[in-house]
């Protein structure tokens, strides 16, 4: 056995993880406790990385029109297909959409071939739908798309606001870093800013339940809190920034905009006028008022809340105008902190995977910039040359897709058939586009089924390279497995594709650290800091240039710049005070408020909220696959306050159907006191892989920011209504009887929840069926699913219920429940059955019995699961509280829930008060 150490392919707080292999099997991980992002924790998903691996379900061959081939025929269709684009539609005919699940020097080929060798702007990146509105307010504020704040600031701030942000589910390891900074020290106050009740505001001193999009109104107001009550640091403002005047004044003139405004309060800016627009109890507003402006040590968090927004890059500037107002930037415990979202895409960001930058922190307009990296890439003689413009952002690149003037796609590691707005639409331009090529780790995502050619792409754990986290801080992710098949690394597969279309010398990389090294080098070239506003970037890694390849796999996580001024890297930027603007100055920025894009009407009068949730990775290909993480939240849900949930007709668990601009979502009704009154709240995360119609991207209208081209994700307009069924079951199936899954087509709503040991199916349908208490009709059905037909049942007509199992040899094959699935007995003690099954082992008479009956009280289902480390679910844990183990302590030292990496320790506390 050995150990070879890496970092965690999920969240952007980057983890060091210590990976155990033996016998060419990664067994177990750990968090690395020299890691300067987690010092040895690692959260729930970071914990399973090790359940997510292996073969079945890769990708492990390339696929042309459908066809399997070796790789040398799939490369040169690739590069025959785009030459043929190029010659007859031009060049700009070629695109390619990126993410921020690459490593940095994947991007950095990729980047460079199309818009450096293909000469096509149209390069952008699932970055586009999550930072880009960040990397907007950063540049208008301090001329770089530069991160001030590191991880210790949140520890060290006396006030920590965050807003927009789910934390507590979305950074977990930060997360627990800031609660035990609070714990060691009680001064320090948190604040959660969110329409919704989190997890987060488990550690919240005071939150404010904002009406949704209202918080540039909430800034604003803010600054001219500061500013009346004389708390302004005239000083800071004096020697580093500019722009007071003009922000002070639009942050006075108020807003009529907001729709929780009943009358337009133009000119003032009072805190009443500010808590009616943003639907606040004015007093809380207050006090949040006075902490922010009495307390130099502020950090600000922010996220998608913000940055998901038609007027997202106003909100970051709305907020990082009072940290400069009041000079609480560059020091430690203080600053406006976009925290990253995808474990590269800062990385991202740096090589200029963005349709709006060119490379190296340098967009089109930077003085000298197109002609300095021509020079670089030695692209001189080339026709074409490079773009000399800007290309079409995430959004608008579908759009010319759509148009036919973009006829070749390449998209890799990213899921644009689900995750972006107006999905269904995004689908259609897929259909229609001549040539979509697809790099993937799996074999079964939504996207794949528009592919002309697919690419296995190496994984986690397969590929070597760097990502740089939230902090600014460069880690390497290292290769300890083989990929499977014929899987290879992107920036190989992108480097031979160069070759194919003539530029070998170029793209000659015989492994990631020649990459790595070339975009060190460009990161310096020509990048003089006393040059300011000619040219000179921030991002500066030319320190780590000229690293072989042995220093390059002993590369310590290290945060840029690192040049010859920092050769041990930067904690804290703007310490001096002095920005990467051309006057050396920040800015502040002149914010008008504007309410969420989308109008809210008769026919969809709810405002619909999406997001994450704990255990979940994005569209799940990987997640998905660990059962242990498939158990929070089983299936696709809708949060819904309780009178919503009445007036609609709806109780807790019921199904339900939503219906929005560009498609209808199917999913389970959770009731949430935490949710405001008249909006709803979404998971991102189902695909038609685990579920039939659970797909918020088609909910949501496009609606973009002005600036960053960054989509409104989080306020769509919806209705409610309930699902009309005659029947719910469950059936649990044997792995290897789910490829037909014939039970879908007959089913209005289907969920496919994986097992340790077999499938999960949660169904509903009937809606014009007579029901489900007729036994023979439930025979025959299950006869025409299944290829075992029934061998046990037992049913109850009068209350339409039904128990039914396939045994084949005396093991069991499947297992079927009629009834809402609240009745379902012991699941695990029924995937334990199918493990027997799986060994060969039969069904005692006992078991048996207890398919039909149900299982002894003592091993009734669980309940969904809260404690993922630990297998603990929500009725052991309610049973014990009501036993008297009603505190966190005691619930760990029971049920060992909440003792591993503690993300379920909110969820604990709110079980605890519910049950008081
Ligand atoms: N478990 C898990 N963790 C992840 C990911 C994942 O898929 N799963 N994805 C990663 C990625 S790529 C990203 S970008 C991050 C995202 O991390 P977050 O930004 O924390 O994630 P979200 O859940 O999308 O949204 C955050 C919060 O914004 C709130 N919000 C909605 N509208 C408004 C508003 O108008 N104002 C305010 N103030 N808040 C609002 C939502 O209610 C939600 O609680 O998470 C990363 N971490
Ligand atoms: N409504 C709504 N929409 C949203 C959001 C929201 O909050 N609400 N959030 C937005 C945000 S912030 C984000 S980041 C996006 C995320 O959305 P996507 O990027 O579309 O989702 P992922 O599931 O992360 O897609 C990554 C894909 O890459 C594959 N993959 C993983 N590793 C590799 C690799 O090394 N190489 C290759 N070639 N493939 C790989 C995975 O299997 C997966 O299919 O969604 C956005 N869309
Ligand atoms: S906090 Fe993020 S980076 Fe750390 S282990 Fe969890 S998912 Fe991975
Ligand atoms: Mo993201």
């Amino acid at each position: 056995m050995h150990q070879v150490r890496t970092t965690c392919p999920y969240c952007g707080v980057g983890c060091g993880v210590v990976a155990d292999i033996a016998d060419g099997i990664m067994t177990s991980v750990d968090g690395d406790r020299e890691h300067p992002a987690n010092f040895g924790r690692l959260c729930v998903k970071g914990s399973a990385l090790h359940e997510t691996l292996g073969e079945p379900g890769r990708l492990t061959r390339p696929r042309v029109d459908g066809r399997e081939v070796d790789w040398d025929a799939a490369l040169d269709t690739v590069a025959e297909r785009l030459t043929a684009t190029r010659q007859a539609h031009g060049d700009e005919a070629v695109a390619a959409y990126l993410s921020g699940q690459l490593l940095t020097e994947d991007y950095y080929v990729a980047n460079k071939l199309f818009k450096g060798f293909l000469g096509t702007p149209h390069l952008d990146t699932n970055s586009r739908l999550c930072m880009a509105s960040a990397v907007a307010g950063y540049k208008r504020s301090f001329g770089a798309d530069a991160v001030p704040s590191n991880y210790e600031d949140l520890e060290e701030a006396e006030l920590v606001v965050l807003v927009g942000s789910n934390l507590a589910w979305n950074h977990p390891v930060i997360y627990q870093r800031l609660r035990t900074a609070k714990a060691r020290n009680p001064l320090m106050r948190v604040v959660v800013i969110d329409p919704r009740v989190t997890d987060s505001c488990e550690i919240a001193d005071l939150y404010l339940g904002l009406a949704p999009g209202s918080d540039a109104r909430l800034f604003n107001g803010l600054l001219a809190f500061m500013a009346d009550k004389g708390r302004l640091d005239r000083v800071y403002l004096e020697g580093h920034a500019d722009g007071l005047d003009e922000a002070l004044a639009a942050a006075r003139e108020g807003d009529a905009s907001v729709e929780a405004v009943a009358a337009a309060r133009e000119g003032d800016a009072s805190v009443e006028a500010v808590a009616i627009d943003c639907d606040l109890d004015p007093e809380a507003l207050q006090t949040f008022y006075y902490w922010f402006a009495s307390q130099l040590h502020v950090v600000t968090l922010y996220s998608q809340g913000i940055n998901q927004s038609s007027s997202g890059t106003d909100k970051c500037n709305a907020i990082i105008n009072c940290h400069l107002a009041g000079g609480k930037i560059g020091l430690p415990g203080a600053g406006p902190f976009s925290i990253t979202g995808q474990p590269n895409a800062m990385g991202g960001r740096e090589v200029g995977g963005l349709a709006n930058q060119l490379a190296a922190h340098m967009d089109y307009d930077t003085p000298g910039a197109l002609d300095r990296v021509t020079r670089f890439w030695a692209t001189e003689s080339l026709t074409p040359t490079l773009p000399e413009g800007p290309g079409h952002k995430a959004v608008a690149l579908f759009e010319a897709i759509e148009r036919g003037e973009v006829q070749a796609l390449w998209v890799m590691a990213t899921n644009p058939a689900v995750s972006l707005p107006e999905a269904n639409r995004v689908r259609a331009a897929l259909a229609k586009c001549p040539l979509v090529i697809v790099s993937e780790c799996m074999a079964n995502t939504d996207l794949i089924a528009y592919a002309d050619i697919v690419l296995p792409a190496s994984s986690w754990s397969e590929k070597d390279g760097t990502v740089t986290n939230s902090e600014r801080c460069i880690s390497r992710q290292r290769g300890m497995l083989p990929p499977p098949g014929e899987a290879r690394h992107d920036w190989w597969i992108i480097s031979q594709v160069a070759k194919r279309l003539g530029y070998g010398e170029a793209f000659d990389y015989s492994h990631p650290a020649e990459i790595f090294d070339e975009h060190a080098r460009l990161s310096g070239f020509e990048n003089d800091a006393a040059a300011r506003g000619k040219g000179f970037r921030l991002f500066d890694i030319s320190g780590l240039a000229g690293l072989d390849r042995d220093g390059y796999d002993a590369l310590a996580p290290i945060q840029w710049p690192v040049n010859a001024a920092a050769p041990k890297g930067t904690a804290r930027l703007f310490e001096d005070g002095r920005f990467a603007t051309p006057s050396g100055r920040a800015r502040l920025l002149p914010v008008r408020p504007r309410g969420p894009a989308q109008a809210l009407d008769d026919t969809r009068p709810l405002r619909l909220n999406t997001g994450r949730v704990r255990d979940q990775w994005h569209t799940m290909t990987r997640t998905g696959r660990a059962p242990r993480l498939m158990n929070h939240r089983a299936e696709p849900f809708i949060e819904v306050h309780p009178e919503d949930a009445l007036a609609a007709g709806l109780g807790d668990q019921q199904l339900a159907r939503l219906s929005g601009a560009d498609g209808d979502y199917l999913g389970r009704v959770r009731l949430a006191k935490g949710q405001r009154r008249g909006e709803v709240f979404v998971p991102m995360h189902w695909t038609d892989q685990f579920s039939k119609r659970a797909r918020m991207g088609g909910l949501l209208s496009a609606h973009l920011d002005p600036f960053s081209g960054q989509p409104e994700s989080k306020h769509g307009a919806v209705a409610l209504d309930p699902l009309q069924l005659c029947w719910e079951a469950t059936l649990l199936v044997a792995a290897d009887l789910t490829a037909e899954a014939a039970w879908r087509d007959e089913a209005t709503y289907w969920s496919r929840i994986p097992l340790a040991h077999g499938e999960r199916w949660q169904l509903a349908g009937g809606e014009t069926d007579k029901g489900a208490a007729d036994l023979d009709d439930w025979l025959a059905r299950l006869s025409a699913w299944l290829p075992v037909a029934p061998t046990l049942w037992c049913s109850d007509p009068t209350s339409g219920r039904l128990r039914a199992a396939g045994v084949a040899d005396g093991r069991l094959r499947w297992w079927l429940m009629v009834g809402p699935p609240a009745e379902l007995p012991g699941l695990s003690w029924l995937d334990e059955r199918l493990a027997e099954a799986a060994r060969g082992d039969c069904l005692t008479d006992d078991a048996r019995r207890r398919l039909l009956a149900g299982c002894a009280s003592g091993e009734a289902d669980a309940g969904p699961l809260v404690c993922s480390c630990h297998q603990v679910g929500q009725k052991s844990i309610v049973a014990a509280i009501q036993d008297g183990d009603a505190s966190v302590e005691a619930l760990g030292a029971r049920l060992a829930c909440g003792t591993q990496c503690g993300s379920c320790i909110p969820e604990l506390k709110s079980l605890i008060e519910e049950s008081a």
